[in-house]
C-alpha cells in the first residue's frame, strides 16, 4: 500500500471490494484512479487500476457480445469517403444538424429520444460525399450497459471521426463530462495522439526493447504490461519519452484513437453566450468549438467546412498527358502518396508505375516529376506514366 492515499481513496477502494457487477466495479476503479495522489509513488498503483480497467471493458465487451447473440445488429454500413459520428445527449439538436446538412429525412421534436436508431445521410462538399450519422442520445453510464448504450458507443468506435454536439441553452461543461466520461469507458480516445511506441512481434528472442532511454519509468514493469497483453516475443521501439501509462495506452488494443470536434449548437437560444464562453474555456484547448444554431441555419457553411476538414480527406485530380485534368476528383485519406492513388484508379496502374508528374501544393515547381512515395495535398493533379 503506496504512503499518503486519501480517506477517498480508501473508501473507493472498499467499494471496489463490495463491488459485484462489471459496471460497479468500473465506477469504483474510477473513483481510485481519481483520488489517488499523482506522485512517482503511486505511479505503479495508477498503472494497475488502469490495467484493471482495460481489463473490465473487454469483458464488458464480450458479455455485450455473447447477450446480442446474432440479434439486429444497429452497425451503420460506411458510404462515402468517410463516416463521422454526431454524438451528444438527448435533445441537442442532432437530428436537426443532420437534416440541414444532408439529404436525411429524420424526425425533429422538442423532448428526450425522439431518435432511437442511429441515422445516416450523405453531406455533399467539395465534390466529396461525407456520411454523418445521428447517433441517439448518450446518457451517464450508457457504456456500462445503460439502454441501447454499448451498441451506441461501438457505432461511435466504428466511426471515422466524432462531431460532439453540444446544446448551448444548458450547461455545456456538465455536458462535456458525460460524453467524455462514456467514451473513455468505451475505449475511445479523443484527441490524443496515440503515444509514439511501436511492437513488431518475432518468433523467438524473448524482448528487445530500442530506445529504453525514453521510458520514464521502471523497465520491468514494460516487460508486465507485456506479458500481460501476451506479448512473448517482440521487438519493442519506443520513439518518444513516454510515462508507463502512456505505453499501456500504446499497447492497449482495446482502445480506438479518434479525432473530434465540438459542435457547439442553439447559438441563437438565451443564455448561449456566456455558455459558449465557458465552453470555450474549458475545452478549447483541446478541440476546435464551432458555434452554430441548426434552427436558424447560422454558420453552417463554416461547419461544413470544419467537419471536411474533420474527414481528413484530400481531393486528387488525375489527368492522362496533354489533356485537361478528370472530374470528378478521387477523394483519399490524409497523408495518402501517389500509389495509393495509382492503387485506387487500377492495379495496372500500380503494377507498372514508373513515375508521376505533380501540379499543386505538394511540389516545388508545376509538373514536378515524383516516385511512388511521394505524398499528395488537397487539390493536387497527378498524371501517372506507366511502363
Ligand atoms: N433554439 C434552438 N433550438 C434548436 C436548435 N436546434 C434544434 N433545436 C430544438 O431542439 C429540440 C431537439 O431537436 P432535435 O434535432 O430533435 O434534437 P436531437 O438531439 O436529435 O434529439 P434526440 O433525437 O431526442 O436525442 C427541438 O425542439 C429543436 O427545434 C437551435 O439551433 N436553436
Ligand atoms: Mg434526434
Amino acid at each position: 500500500m503506496p504512503t499518503n492515499v486519501t480517506a477517498e481513496y480508501l473508501a473507493a477502494e472498499e467499494e471496489y471490494r463490495n463491488a459485484r457487477t462489471i459496471a460497479e466495479k468500473i465506477r469504483a476503479l474510477e473513483k481510485m484512479y481519481a483520488t489517488v495522489p499523482k506522485h512517482k509513488g503511486t505511479e505503479k498503483l495508477r498503472l494497475q487500476i488502469k490495467r484493471r480497467l482495460s481489463e473490465l471493458r473487454k469483458e464488458l465487451e464480450k458479455q455485450r457480445q455473447v447477450k446480442k447473440g446474432g440479434g439486429p445488429s444497429i452497425a451503420v454500413k460506411k458510404e462515402g469517403a468517410a463516416q463521422i459520428a454526431l454524438v451528444g445527449l438527448p435533445n441537442v439538436g442532432k437530428s436537426s444538424l443532420l437534416r440541414a446538412l444532408t439529404n436525411a429525412d429524420v424526425d425533429v421534436a422538442s423532448y428526450a429520444f425522439t431518435t432511437v436508431q442511429p441515422v445516416p445521410g450523405m453531406m455533399h462538399y467539395r465534390d466529396v460525399q461525407i456520411q454523418l450519422v445521428e447517433v441517439p442520445g448518450l446518457v451517464e453510464g450508457a457504456a456500462l450497459g445503460k439502454g441501447m448504450g454499448p451498441q451506441l458507443l461501438s457505432v461511435v468506435r466504428n466511426a471515422d471521426a466524432i462531431a460532439i454536439v453540444i446544446d448551448l441553452s444548458q450547461d455545456p461543461v456538465k455536458q462535456m463530462e458525460v460524453l467524455l466520461r462514456e467514451f473513455e469507458r468505451a475505449g475511445i480516445k479523443v484527441n490524443r495522439r496515440k503515444p509514439r511506441v511501436e511492437v513488431k512481434r518475432t518468433a523467438m528472442g524473448g524482448i528487445v526493447i530500442n530506445g529504453a532511454e525514453n521510458i520514464k519509468g521502471d523497465v520491468s514493469e514494460v516487460m508486465k504490461i507485456l506479458r500481460d497483453e501476451r506479448i512473448h516475443s517482440a521487438e519493442l521501439t519506443v520513439k518518444e519519452p513516454v510515462t508507463l501509462e502512456e505505453i499501456a495506452d500504446a499497447l492497449d488494443e482495446s482502445l480506438v484513437w479518434r479525432r473530434a470536434v465540438i459542435i457547439a449548437n442553439k447559438g441563437d437560444a438565451p443564455g448561449s453566450r456566456e455558455n459558449y464562453e465557458r465552453l470555450v474555456k474549458a475545452y478549447g484547448d483541446r478541440f476546435r468549438i464551432i458555434p452554430v444554431s441548426a434552427k436558424r441555419k447560422i454558420q453552417l457553411d463554416k461547419l461544413k467546412d470544419e467537419l471536411y476538414e474533420l474527414a481528413g480527406i484530400i481531393r486528387v485530380f488525375t489527368k492522362s498527358p496533354g489533356e485537361e485534368p478528370a472530374y470528378p476528383p478521387v477523394p483519399l485519406r490524409r497523408g495518402s502518396t501517389v500509389m495509393d492513388l495509382a492503387e485506387r484508379i487500377h492495379k495496372d496502374f500500380a503494377r507498372n508505375f514508373r513515375y508521376a508528374r505533380v501540379w499543386g501544393r505538394s511540389v516545388k515547381f508545376p509538373g514536378q516529376r515524383v516516385g511512388a512515395d511521394h505524398v499528395l495535398e488537397d487539390g493536387d493533379i497527378v498524371e501517372i506514366h506507366v511502363r
